[in-house]
């Protein structure tokens, strides 16, 4: 083993002698033939201008602003601006598309001089719209404060502003969204500040009856979408200190507002789109609401009024203001729910809510005399409202009206006006009043359609002799 070792050895070495030979004669033919190595030569020409020219260049240059950004997806309520650069300390602001143009301000994020990559900026997504622009602003105010509007302007380069605009492909989820502000309604008009829905609808503005949305004064329509500045023309007569805007649904024949009807509230699980707010510049003006005399009291909802005065209950008198059947002080300006005690007795089933001044003994009602109503414009401030139920007044000896048609479930007050004792029966004695001296009353209330025939039992007999009436009952709502 250790021979054979041996002889190897020799062998190897004997090899490399011969090798190296073969080497150093290549070696010398190819520095002789070849051209010299590449990679020695271009570093050698390079080095010497690199060295010279690093120093000054990137300080001396001068930052031109720019923003760049991607469409993209709304994640997690933020966009991501890709890159912006800024000259000095800013804000990278996101605004919301307004017919084309950059609108309200939905986001902003701080940038550093120089260079910013993948700045995410949280924004409203509820003000937000397909389109967004990214818009360079300075921070020139408070240091880390946004100010705008204020210090914080946006960013001027040759009188342009450093903008782009983009898109979000998708995640936005348009509304419903509501907003309100408290306004001067002299106009005429209300604004709506801001209104979202995802199909054409109605933004519907309700007075305001017992702390809740009442009747309905206006209403405009919505597109689907994004929808600002929303004018609803209104009667400011007929509007409360506090009023709600709604979002209605626009269900049924497509812009035409049907409510009583399909175009229902627009509710967000079990809560409907509403909103309050307030109204400032009211006129002298009423509102009053159909209703029944309950505990002898009828209830004003708002008397808006020029001065101290009262607010006056008429009876009707072949379509205007009659007999007085009660009143209540009101305050300059604007009163709510104010109750009036009435002489239900000489009620009549229409009545009118009447302004009157106070200008006689301050506290004292003097009418006649004195508490004249009060005058706007050569007009009465009056507003007329109905009773549902119905009135039959007992004469001697008729009833009047002697004929009366109701629907279902309707109240009937029979009152005693004449002199002498009457009744009220029946024929099939389904109702009885027994006898009823004068000023007395009778009310019944009839939920069953059908004719019901009666009579009175001293003055008439069934079948309609003598003084004897009918009301016919037909079918309810
Ligand atoms: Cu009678």
């Amino acid at each position: 083993m250790m021979k054979v070792q041996r002889s190897k050895v020799s062998v190897v070495n004997l090899l490399a002698i011969a090798l190296m030979g073969l080497l150093l004669l290549a070696g010398c033919q190819s520095a002789a033939v070849s051209p010299a190595p590449t990679e020695a030569q271009p570093t050698e020409t390079k080095a010497p201008p690199t060295s010279t020219t690093i120093p000054p260049t990137p300080t001396e240059e001068p930052i031109s602003p720019m923003v760049s950004v991607v469409d993209q997806e709304l994640v997690e309520d933020s966009v991501v601006i890709p890159m912006v650069v800024s000259a000095e300390q800013g804000w990278i602001v996101i605004h919301a598309d307004q017919d084309g143009a950059p609108g309200a301000v939905i986001g902003y994020a701080p940038v550093d001089q120089g260079e910013n990559n993948d700045i995410t900026v949280e924004i409203d997504t509820a003000a937000a719209t397909e389109t967004l622009y990214a818009m360079l602003h300075l921070d020139a105010g408070t240091v880390g404060q946004y100010e705008f509007p204020g210090n914080d302007g946006p960013v001027m380069v040759d009188d342009q502003m450093v903008i782009q605009s983009f898109a979000l492909t998708a995640g936005l989820v348009v509304g419903p969204a509501l907003s309100v502000e408290d306004q001067d309604i002299a106009n005429g008009t209300i604004t709506i500040p801001q209104a979202d829905v995802e199909a054409p609808g109605w933004v519907v503005i309700h007075i305001q009856i017992d702390g809740a949305p009442g009747p309905v004064i206006g209403y405009s329509a919505l597109t689907e979408g994004n929808n600002v500045d929303i004018d609803v023309s209104v009667n400011p007569a007929e509007a409360t200190e506090t009023l709600y805007a709604m979002l209605h649904t626009d269900s049924g024949t497509v812009g035409t507002y049907e409510f009583p009807g399909e175009d229902a509230p627009l509710s967000v699980g079990d809560q409907m789109m509403v909103k309050p707010f307030k109204v400032m510049g009211l006129p002298t003006s009423v509102i009053v609401m159909d209703q029944n005399i309950v505990e002898d009291t009828v209830t004003v909802r708002q008397v808006v009024s020029e001065g101290d005065g009262w607010i006056v209950i008429h009876s009707d008198q072949d379509g205007s203001p009659g007999r007085v059947l009660g009143y209540s002080p009101v305050v300059d300006g604007v009163n709510t729910d104010i109750q009036v005690e009435v002489d239900s007795f000489y009620s009549t089933k229409v009545l009118y809510a009447m302004l009157h001044t106070d200008a006689g003994t301050v506290g004292t009602y003097e009418f006649p005399g004195e508490d004249v109503p009060l005058m706007v414009d050569d007009q009465m401030v009056v507003k007329s409202f109905e009773m549902p139920m119905e009135i039959v007044n007992l004469y001697d000896n008729r009833f009047d009206p002697v004929e009366l048609t109701i629907q279902a479930g309707t109240t009937v007050v029979f009152k005693n006006l004449g002199s002498r004792t009457h009744t009220v029966t029946a024929d099939d004695r389904s109702f009885v009043s027994g006898n009823m001296r004068s000023g007395a009353i009778f009310e019944i209330t009839l939920t069953e359609p059908g004719e019901y025939a009666y009579y009175c039992e001293p003055h008439g007999d069934p079948g309609g002799r003598g003084m004897a009436g009918v009301i016919i009952v037909t079918a309810g709502d």
